[in-house]
């Protein structure tokens, strides 16, 4: 039991940690004109992030998404039984973050892997996105 709990402290404060570093040195952001830039916030909208705020792979999506300047939606899943965990369970299919909820052609596609994740916001906000790169 002991065990258990400084195991969890440990691993939160890594993650902690990693997630300060990964903030403290995020390369600039893409820069847009505001119309471009409006016309992301508005694509945007349709998505959300589930994610644990120390999970290494949530922190290598969530850098991709302050470098490409999107204004998405967090929702944090780390909480057994919390609503964001349930959802993402019974929705998505497995309680795994992170995941993208993407809201397209009025139906929702739950995506997990942080490498897919992060293929599909390089191909649709990059701009100097080049297929097969
Ligand atoms: N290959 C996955 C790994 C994701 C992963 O292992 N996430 C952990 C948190 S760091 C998780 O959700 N674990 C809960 C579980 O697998 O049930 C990715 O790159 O996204």
């Amino acid at each position: 039991m002991i065990k258990k709990v400084l195991l969890k402290i440990f691993r939160e404060g890594i993650g902690g940690l990693m997630a300060l570093v990964s903030y403290l040195t995020t390369p600039s952001k893409v820069k847009r004109s505001s119309e471009e830039q409006e016309k992301v916030n508005t694509e945007v909208q349709k998505l959300s992030l589930y994610q644990y705020f120390t999970c290494p792979f949530c922190i290598k999506v969530r850098r991709h998404i302050r470098r490409l300047n999107l204004p998405m939606e967090y929702r944090d899943a780390q909480v057994r039984g919390g609503e964001h965990r349930n959802t993402l369970e019974q929705e998505g299919g497995a309680a795994k973050v992170p995941c993208l909820r993407i809201e397209a052609d009025g139906k929702v596609i739950w995506m997990y892997e942080s490498n897919d994740i992060i293929a599909y916001l390089n191909k649709h906000f990059d701009p100097t996105f080049k297929p097969n790169s």
